[in-house]
């Protein structure tokens, strides 16, 4: 296992009394972490500072997300934020919203988007038995049936646990749900529709990121049941409870990105993560290595494509742009995110430019794209990015041009 406690650490070392932060499986992943780290508290990303900070709540703000659940006739605008556009986006949000609307009322639960799920049935009252290499190979598989398009396991790792979750209803820290003694982090990844995201910014897109989101649900809630089904511990979670990406990246399942995203070798960083934490015994993943750290150091689509300016054309640093909303003590590639959630109120969708230009955005069962991206992993990189460039991979397309798509 490779979880070691901070205090074990410090023994290991030289008795000093500073908590160091570093874990064995850092070598693995290349993560830079110093003793200033701290444990992030969910009350400060952007979507809740959105509900109680004024420096980022605004009445753009209110309406972006009342844009989700109120009469569309208002967005009647330009191409890609028409009605139509808008309605597509709400639909594909729906599961996502059902599921985070079930308990809010009642228990002070926003299940899903930003808490984590209470809704299962009692599992089994008996363990299965199986060795973790049994049970690792029979959770991928049984993953992949219940809608899953990747998994991945890495150790439970507390550093990327939130220290409280938010309640956007009573605006207070709250208890977290999670036992102290999991010992894995089963990763899940769905992809997102990758025409529709050729489409951003627009709120058709925005149906990719809803649709991504309902898949994942189906998915995590199906795999969190399974192996409660066998008799452990399970607990689901979607944006709640800990960061994805850092975990995603130990559990082998792809790299971490200049435009702070994870990219995955199958569906580049075009991906939506969820996550269980449980105690079934597995196996962990090992990290995986297909060049993208070399390739963000020479490439700058994100940055150049963003349209605010949000995405760094430096090399990773401490840096934290307005402090609160961003981890401390990690080196990192970090997108300053409050000018990225006012680009989205003030465009009255979400936005996904970023994944749109990202040269690993491609299509990999087409054999030519497969061919760009092990290009994109040795020496021929420099060429595979002038030809992505070339080639006019990443370009817009206009809404108008998927709904008029022949349908399959
Ligand atoms: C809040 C949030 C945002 C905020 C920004 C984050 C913030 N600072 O508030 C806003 C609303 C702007 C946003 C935007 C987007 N988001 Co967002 N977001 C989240 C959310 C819910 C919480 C993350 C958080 O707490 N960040 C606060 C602190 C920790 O931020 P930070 O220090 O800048 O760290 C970021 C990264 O550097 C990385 N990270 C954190 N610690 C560490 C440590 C190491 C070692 C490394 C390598 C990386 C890393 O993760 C953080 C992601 O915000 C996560 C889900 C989750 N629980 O992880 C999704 C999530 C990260 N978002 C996601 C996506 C896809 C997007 C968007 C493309 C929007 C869209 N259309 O879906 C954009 C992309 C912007 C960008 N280039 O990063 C996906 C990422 C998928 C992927 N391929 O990696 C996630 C995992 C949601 C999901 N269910 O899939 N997001
Ligand atoms: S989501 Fe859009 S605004 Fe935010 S970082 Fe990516 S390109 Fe920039
Ligand atoms: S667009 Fe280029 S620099 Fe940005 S994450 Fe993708 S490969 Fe890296």
């Amino acid at each position: 296992m490779n979880t070691i406690s901070p205090a074990q650490i410090n023994t290991l070392e030289n008795g000093s009394s500073r908590t160091c932060w570093e874990r064995p499986v850092d070598q693995l992943t290349g993560f830079e972490i110093t003793e200033e780290f701290e444990r992030f508290n969910q009350k400060y990303d952007m979507f809740n500072r959105a509900v109680w900070d004024d420096e980022v709540r605004s009445d753009r703000s209110r309406r972006f997300f009342e844009s989700y659940f109120t009469d569309l006739a208002q967005f009647r605008k330009v191409e890609g934020f028409q009605h139509r556009d808008y309605a597509l986006r709400n639909a594909a949000w729906y599961i996502a919203d059902f599921t985070s609307d079930l308990l809010e009322m009642s228990q002070d639960r926003k299940e899903g988007f930003l808490d984590s799920y209470t809704m299962f049935r009692e599992g089994a009252t008996r363990k299965t038995e199986a060795p973790a290499e049994y049970n690792s190979a029979e959770l991928k598989r049984a993953g992949i049936f219940l809608g899953a398009d990747a998994i991945g396991i890495c150790d439970f790792d507390e550093r990327w646990v939130y220290t409280h979750n938010y309640s956007r209803q009573k605006l207070t820290d709250k208890r977290m749900d999670l036992p102290e003694d999991m010992t894995s982090v089963v990763v899940i990844i769905n992809e997102m529709h990758h025409q529709t995201i050729e489409t951003v910014p627009s709120a058709l897109s925005g149906a990719a990121t809803g649709q991504g989101y309902s898949r994942d649900i189906i998915a995590v809630l199906s795999v969190t049941q399974f192996i409660r089904n066998l008799g452990y511990r399970a607990v689901a979670s979607l944006n709640d409870t800990a960061l994805s990406i850092p975990l995603a990246v130990q559990a082998g399942l792809g790299q971490y990105g200049r435009h702070g995203l994870l990219i995955t070798p199958e569906f580049g960083p075009r991906v939506r993560i969820a996550k269980i934490f449980t105690d079934l015994p597995l196996v962990p993943d090992a990290p995986i290595d297909f060049g993208v750290t070399e390739t963000c150091n020479m490439c700058r689509r994100c940055s150049d494509g963003c349209p605010v300016k949000a995405i760094s054309f430096g090399a990773p640093d401490f840096d934290r742009h307005d402090g609160i909303s961003h981890v401390k003590g990690v080196k990192k590639w970090t997108i300053n995110a409050k000018k990225c959630f006012q680009y989205w109120a003030n465009q009255g969708t979400d936005c996904s430019i970023c994944i749109r230009v990202c040269p690993y955005n491609k299509d990999f069962r087409k054999r030519f794209n497969r061919g760009l991206r092990w290009m994109l992993s040795n020496r021929w990189r420099r060429l595979a990015l002038w030809l992505d460039r070339k080639l006019k991979y990443g370009q817009r397309k206009p809404a108008g041009w998927w709904w008029r798509q022949p349908s399959a």
